[in-house]
Protein backbone atom coordinates (compact mmCIF):
# COMPACT_ATOMS: atom_id res chain seq x y z
CA UNK A 1 0.00 0.00 0.00
CA UNK A 2 2.47 2.61 -1.15
CA UNK A 3 1.74 5.83 -3.52
CA UNK A 4 4.36 6.24 -6.57
CA UNK A 5 5.38 10.18 -6.91
CA UNK A 6 6.35 11.54 -10.80
CA UNK A 7 7.85 14.22 -10.15
CA UNK A 8 10.95 16.63 -11.26
CA UNK A 9 13.47 18.16 -8.72
CA UNK A 10 12.65 21.29 -7.97
CA UNK A 11 8.95 21.24 -9.48
CA UNK A 12 5.71 21.20 -8.06
CA UNK A 13 6.43 17.46 -6.81
CA UNK A 14 8.02 19.27 -3.88
CA UNK A 15 4.97 19.95 -1.99
CA UNK A 16 3.42 16.59 -2.50
CA UNK A 17 6.97 14.75 -1.42
CA UNK A 18 6.87 17.05 1.65
CA UNK A 19 3.26 16.04 2.59
CA UNK A 20 3.82 11.75 2.55
CA UNK A 21 7.08 12.83 4.49
CA UNK A 22 5.17 14.41 6.82
CA UNK A 23 2.88 12.01 7.14
CA UNK A 24 5.04 8.61 6.75
CA UNK A 25 3.26 7.70 4.16
CA UNK A 26 5.43 4.89 2.13
CA UNK A 27 6.16 5.95 -0.96
CA UNK A 28 8.76 6.25 -4.26
CA UNK A 29 9.52 8.99 -6.54
CA UNK A 30 10.12 8.53 -10.22
CA UNK A 31 11.95 11.66 -11.62
CA UNK A 32 10.82 12.75 -14.94
CA UNK A 33 13.12 14.63 -16.46
CA UNK A 34 11.34 17.25 -17.97
CA UNK A 35 14.64 19.38 -19.04
CA UNK A 36 14.69 16.88 -21.05
CA UNK A 37 11.34 16.24 -22.36
CA UNK A 38 10.71 12.84 -20.77
CA UNK A 39 6.92 14.46 -19.98
CA UNK A 40 6.45 14.04 -23.83
CA UNK A 41 6.75 10.42 -23.98
CA UNK A 42 4.18 7.67 -24.59
CA UNK A 43 4.80 6.38 -21.18
CA UNK A 44 4.01 9.11 -19.15
CA UNK A 45 1.23 10.52 -21.25
CA UNK A 46 -0.35 7.08 -20.30
CA UNK A 47 0.23 8.35 -16.97
CA UNK A 48 -0.49 12.28 -17.19
CA UNK A 49 -1.98 12.94 -20.67
CA UNK A 50 -1.47 17.04 -19.89
CA UNK A 51 2.12 16.15 -20.33
CA UNK A 52 3.40 17.88 -16.94
CA UNK A 53 4.58 16.78 -13.19
CA UNK A 54 3.37 16.04 -10.20
CA UNK A 55 1.25 12.57 -10.54
CA UNK A 56 0.46 10.49 -8.40
CA UNK A 57 -0.42 6.55 -8.17
CA UNK A 58 -2.54 6.01 -4.66
CA UNK A 59 -2.22 2.83 -3.44
CA UNK A 60 -5.24 1.51 -5.40
CA UNK A 61 -3.79 2.38 -8.58
CA UNK A 62 -5.78 5.14 -9.49
CA UNK A 63 -3.59 7.91 -10.82
CA UNK A 64 -4.03 11.69 -9.47
CA UNK A 65 -2.72 15.13 -11.37
CA UNK A 66 -3.33 18.38 -10.37
CA UNK A 67 -0.96 19.67 -7.14
CA UNK A 68 -3.82 21.47 -5.35
CA UNK A 69 -5.95 18.49 -5.60
CA UNK A 70 -3.47 16.26 -4.59
CA UNK A 71 -2.78 18.44 -1.47
CA UNK A 72 -6.29 18.43 -0.38
CA UNK A 73 -6.36 14.90 -0.86
CA UNK A 74 -3.64 13.95 0.98
CA UNK A 75 -4.62 15.90 3.79
CA UNK A 76 -8.29 13.87 3.76
CA UNK A 77 -6.41 10.63 2.83
CA UNK A 78 -3.92 10.80 5.88
CA UNK A 79 -5.81 12.48 8.67
CA UNK A 80 -3.61 11.64 11.65
CA UNK A 81 -0.64 13.52 9.86
CA UNK A 82 -3.21 16.84 10.63
CA UNK A 83 -1.93 18.04 7.29
CA UNK A 84 -4.86 20.69 7.12
CA UNK A 85 -7.90 21.49 8.80
CA UNK A 86 -10.93 19.53 9.44
CA UNK A 87 -13.54 19.66 6.36
CA UNK A 88 -16.16 22.04 7.01
CA UNK A 89 -14.78 24.57 9.80
CA UNK A 90 -13.79 27.88 8.50
CA UNK A 91 -10.67 27.33 8.81
CA UNK A 92 -10.45 24.45 6.15
CA UNK A 93 -12.20 26.70 3.89
CA UNK A 94 -9.74 29.38 4.23
CA UNK A 95 -7.12 26.25 3.41
CA UNK A 96 -9.12 25.29 0.17
CA UNK A 97 -9.46 29.27 -0.40
CA UNK A 98 -5.52 29.95 -0.42
CA UNK A 99 -4.79 26.56 -2.15
CA UNK A 100 -6.55 27.50 -4.81
CA UNK A 101 -5.69 30.75 -5.13
CA UNK A 102 -2.18 29.55 -5.79
CA UNK A 103 -2.84 27.34 -8.09
CA UNK A 104 -4.57 29.35 -10.65
CA UNK A 105 -2.75 32.66 -9.75
CA UNK A 106 0.77 31.80 -8.98
CA UNK A 107 1.54 28.76 -10.10
CA UNK A 108 -0.08 29.58 -13.59
CA UNK A 109 2.05 32.74 -13.80
CA UNK A 110 5.24 30.92 -13.21
CA UNK A 111 4.06 29.01 -16.40
CA UNK A 112 3.72 31.96 -18.80
CA UNK A 113 7.08 33.49 -17.05
CA UNK A 114 8.69 30.08 -18.25
CA UNK A 115 6.56 28.70 -21.04
CA UNK A 116 5.85 32.00 -22.71
CA UNK A 117 5.40 30.55 -26.25
CA UNK A 118 2.51 28.59 -24.75
CA UNK A 119 0.73 31.37 -24.26
CA UNK A 120 0.93 33.08 -28.05
CA UNK A 121 1.53 32.25 -31.18
CA UNK A 122 3.81 34.93 -32.63
CA UNK A 123 7.14 35.07 -31.93
CA UNK A 124 7.09 38.85 -30.62
CA UNK A 125 4.82 38.22 -28.56
CA UNK A 126 6.50 35.73 -25.99
CA UNK A 127 8.47 39.10 -24.06
CA UNK A 128 4.88 40.50 -23.52
CA UNK A 129 3.93 37.22 -22.04
CA UNK A 130 6.63 37.06 -19.59
CA UNK A 131 6.25 40.45 -18.69
CA UNK A 132 2.82 40.02 -17.76
CA UNK A 133 3.20 37.03 -16.26
CA UNK A 134 6.25 38.07 -14.12
CA UNK A 135 3.63 41.11 -13.03
CA UNK A 136 0.87 38.55 -12.02
CA UNK A 137 3.28 36.46 -10.20
CA UNK A 138 4.27 39.78 -7.84
CA UNK A 139 0.87 40.70 -7.53
CA UNK A 140 -0.08 36.58 -6.45
CA UNK A 141 2.89 36.86 -4.38
CA UNK A 142 2.16 40.35 -2.38
CA UNK A 143 -1.06 39.05 -1.95
CA UNK A 144 0.44 36.02 0.20
CA UNK A 145 2.67 38.43 2.18
CA UNK A 146 -0.07 40.88 3.38
CA UNK A 147 -1.77 38.01 4.33
CA UNK A 148 0.74 36.84 6.66
CA UNK A 149 0.44 39.96 8.23
CA UNK A 150 -1.95 38.01 10.90
CA UNK A 151 1.01 35.00 10.41
CA UNK A 152 3.47 33.75 10.93
CA UNK A 153 1.24 31.08 8.49
CA UNK A 154 -1.82 31.21 6.23
CA UNK A 155 -4.12 30.14 8.84
CA UNK A 156 -2.91 32.19 11.65
CA UNK A 157 -1.13 30.01 13.87
CA UNK A 158 -2.00 26.97 12.27
CA UNK A 159 0.90 25.16 10.14
CA UNK A 160 -0.53 23.16 7.03
CA UNK A 161 0.51 22.29 3.59
CA UNK A 162 -0.62 25.63 1.96
CA UNK A 163 2.26 26.95 3.82
CA UNK A 164 4.53 24.67 2.35
CA UNK A 165 2.92 25.06 -1.17
CA UNK A 166 3.57 28.83 -0.65
CA UNK A 167 7.22 28.39 -0.07
CA UNK A 168 7.44 26.44 -2.80
CA UNK A 169 5.70 29.29 -5.37
CA UNK A 170 7.61 32.06 -3.76
CA UNK A 171 10.98 30.12 -4.34
CA UNK A 172 10.48 29.83 -8.30
CA UNK A 173 10.30 33.43 -8.52
CA UNK A 174 13.24 33.76 -11.13
CA UNK A 175 14.04 37.63 -9.63
CA UNK A 176 15.11 39.13 -6.27
CA UNK A 177 12.09 40.20 -4.10
CA UNK A 178 11.66 42.05 -1.07
CA UNK A 179 8.38 40.08 0.54
CA UNK A 180 10.16 39.28 4.27
CA UNK A 181 7.30 37.24 5.86
CA UNK A 182 7.40 34.77 2.67
CA UNK A 183 11.39 34.63 3.45
CA UNK A 184 10.60 33.57 6.98
CA UNK A 185 8.31 31.06 6.09
CA UNK A 186 10.98 29.71 3.57
CA UNK A 187 13.88 29.61 6.26
CA UNK A 188 11.49 27.86 8.45
CA UNK A 189 10.15 25.01 6.17
CA UNK A 190 13.81 25.12 5.05
CA UNK A 191 14.66 23.72 8.33
CA UNK A 192 12.19 21.94 8.97
CA UNK A 193 13.69 18.96 10.85
CA UNK A 194 11.18 16.88 8.72
CA UNK A 195 10.73 17.93 5.58
CA UNK A 196 13.94 20.06 5.44
CA UNK A 197 15.76 17.52 4.06
CA UNK A 198 12.74 17.43 1.02
CA UNK A 199 13.49 20.90 0.53
CA UNK A 200 17.08 20.66 0.53
CA UNK A 201 16.97 18.19 -2.26
CA UNK A 202 14.54 19.62 -4.45
CA UNK A 203 15.82 23.83 -3.85
CA UNK A 204 19.27 23.38 -1.90
CA UNK A 205 20.81 26.26 0.07
CA UNK A 206 17.84 28.47 -1.25
N1 LIG B 1 -1.55 22.67 -12.80
C1 LIG B 1 -0.47 21.75 -12.62
C2 LIG B 1 0.81 22.42 -13.14
C3 LIG B 1 1.93 21.42 -13.24
C4 LIG B 1 3.20 22.02 -13.88
O1 LIG B 1 3.18 23.13 -14.40
N2 LIG B 1 4.32 21.26 -13.83
C5 LIG B 1 5.56 21.71 -14.38
C6 LIG B 1 6.70 21.52 -13.36
S1 LIG B 1 6.48 22.55 -11.94
C7 LIG B 1 5.92 20.83 -15.58
O2 LIG B 1 5.56 19.67 -15.64
N3 LIG B 1 6.66 21.43 -16.54
C8 LIG B 1 7.04 20.77 -17.76
C9 LIG B 1 6.10 21.14 -18.87
O3 LIG B 1 5.08 21.81 -18.64
O4 LIG B 1 6.40 20.78 -20.02
C10 LIG B 1 -0.34 21.35 -11.15
O5 LIG B 1 -0.68 22.17 -10.28
O6 LIG B 1 0.07 20.22 -10.84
Amino acid sequence: MSYTLYSHKGSGGFVIEAALTLAQAPHSVVEIDTRGGEQFSDEFRAINPWKQVPALKLPDGSIMTESAAMVIHLAAALPDAKLAPVPGTAQHAAFLRWIIFMTINIYESDLRVYYPARYTDEMNGREGVKRAGMDHFRRGLQTMEDLLESGPYILGETFSLADIYLAMVYVWYPEEIDLPRLHALKKHIARHPVIGPVWQRHFGSQ
